[in-house]
């Protein structure tokens, strides 16, 4: 039966997507392109959207929008955001009156027949992730093979890429708490890099966000899990798994692991090693990784780990010698005179400037502003008010952000330059030895920019050209 006879078959009646998110947007898309009537709500006002709700009002989508946006939620299927609680009332009643509650993830986990890799943990997913997707390209590259999909909560839905997929391709996704609280699938390799509390706002306790994290093991496509032997709250969730757990430890060597069921990865004379079945093999000097850091050698060994079997030890070293980081996403570009510059320009939302802010120590100066999605900007002034040095403000919506600020309690040094490079330019001016200066727009890029690729080697460019 081909996905779309599966599709047509399985949602005959209107179907509820809520949020309208970088998960859903697609997913009604792909539901109307098949067919599938559909209803989406969302807590958000038609204004807030921004366009959004006309563009699907055209598309012959049904809307609830604003306080009662989860009111008559009488749809026997009901996808839900990553954002939303499970656990809201109307959800529960959906379910005790027989509705089928599910999610975007978990429609793509049941359509592909791709090999699925899942990373979840507290830090070091989304490295992990682009990691293990970086070794098996390499693979590709030197030996052929199926095709490579990244996706999840790193920011890029698969399902619209689902019919493309072939038996031979491996997806590799990351997935979130929020996104496997409810899951009733798991990828057939995965790996937990690490717990430590983490989104306490919106889980009850460390006990439901640690809980939600087992249905990345606990289902029947499970083969393997991946996790930290050095991070006590993953190891004791591993005791729940029922597939072969391979450790990974950057201090202790195999014989002085716990006991577990499946390989060992670790450092021996240098090298990355991997232990299976009693015998060993080196797969990497550690001295290769260009990426600096005993967490960034975690993230290798999580990798290796997860394509056991999969990769060979020349692909996995041309990675290491060549891997700079996660492209545009906090990424590291130089220190010149004390002062360190990060590319974020993925940012394109206030929620992921915030969580931005919340990843770097320090109060960085940072540059915002950009194409102007009609969005509010009030949690952007909060984030910045409360994390940041100073601010640079460009672009289409550098006056609509100026306004938030004012609006918002608290200091903050706050400087407008319309013109992008002018903006990294004074950013620069202004950062004595010891600053970081971060570009984390919060908006999109297309006022200036094809896309936020071009905005980010932009910026890169700037800061390389700046003297030593
Ligand atoms: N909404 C409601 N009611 C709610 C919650 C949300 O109506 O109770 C609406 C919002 O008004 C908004 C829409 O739903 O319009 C947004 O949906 P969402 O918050 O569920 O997020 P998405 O835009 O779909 O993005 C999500 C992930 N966000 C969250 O889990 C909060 C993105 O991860 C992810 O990249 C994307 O799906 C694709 O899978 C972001 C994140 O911060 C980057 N994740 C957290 C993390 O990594 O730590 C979990």
């Amino acid at each position: 039966m081909t996905i779309r006879d599966r599709i047509e078959k399985r949602f005959k009646r209107p179907c509820s997507v809520i949020g309208l998110g970088i998960s859903n947007l697609p997913l009604i898309d792909f539901l109307l392109a098949h067919g599938v009537r559909v209803c989406a709500r969302d807590r958000k006002s038609r204004e807030a959207l921004g366009g959004i709700a006309e563009r699907l009002e055209a598309a012959g989508v049904a809307l609830r929008l604003g306080e009662d946006y989860l009111g008559e939620l009488n749809e026997p299927v009901i996808f839900r955001s990553p954002g939303l609680r499970p656990d809201v009332p109307e959800l529960v009643h959906a379910r005790e009156r027989g509705a089928e509650v599910l999610s975007e993830m978990e429609l793509f986990f049941e359509l592909t027949p791709a090999t699925v890799i899942g990373v979840t943990g507290s830090d070091g997913k989304t490295t992990s992730t682009t990691l293990t997707c970086r070794l098996l390209e390499a693979e590709r590259a030197l030996h052929g093979g199926g095709r490579v999909w990244l996706g999840g909560n790193i920011g890029e839905p698969l399902l619209p890429h689902v019919e493309q997929m072939r038996p031979e391709d491996v997806a590799v996704v990351e997935l979130s708490s929020f996104q496997l609280m409810d899951m009733e699938h798991s990828p057939a390799r995965a790996a937990i890099t690490n717990l430590s509390p983490n989104h306490l706002d919106w889980h009850r306790d460390m006990a439901e966000y640690t809980q939600a994290k087992t249905n990345i093991f606990r289902h029947a496509e499970n083969r393997m899990l991946v996790t930290n032997a050095e991070n006590p709250p993953a190891l004791e969730l591993a005791r729940q798994c029922r597939s072969p757990v391979t450790l990974f430890s950057s201090t202790r060597q195999a014989e002085a692991l716990p006991p577990h069921t499946g390989g060992s990865v670790f450092l021996r004379d240098g090298w990355i090693v991997l232990a299976e079945g009693g015998e060993e093999r080196r797969v990497l000097e550690a001295a290769d990784i260009l990426l600096p850091g005993r967490h960034n050698l975690e993230n290798y060994m999580t990798a290796i780990a997860l394509t056991w079997g999969m990769v060979s030890p020349e692909a996995i070293r041309q990675v290491a010698v060549s891997f700079r980081g996660v492209p545009h996403r906090l990424e590291r570009i130089r220190t010149v005179r004390g002062v360190t510059y990060y590319n974020s320009s993925i940012d394109s939302s206030p929620s992921r400037t915030a969580a931005a802010l919340s990843a770097l120590s320090g109060k960085p100066i940072v540059i915002c502003g950009g194409y102007d999605k009609h969005i509010p900007f009030a949690p952007l002034a909060r984030a910045l008010k409360a994390r940041a040095k100073a601010a640079v403000l460009t672009g289409a919506t550098r006056e609509r952000i100026r306004e938030a600020l004012e609006a918002e309690p608290g200091e903050l040094p706050v400087y407008i330059e319309p013109d992008f490079a002018g903006a990294v330019e004074l950013a620069h001016e202004l950062a004595a030895p010891g600053d970081t200066v971060l570009l984390s727009p919060a908006c999109a890029s297309f006022d200036a920019f094809r896309n936020f690729e071009e905005r980010g080697e932009c910026f890169c460019r700037i800061v390389e050209s700046f003297p030593d």
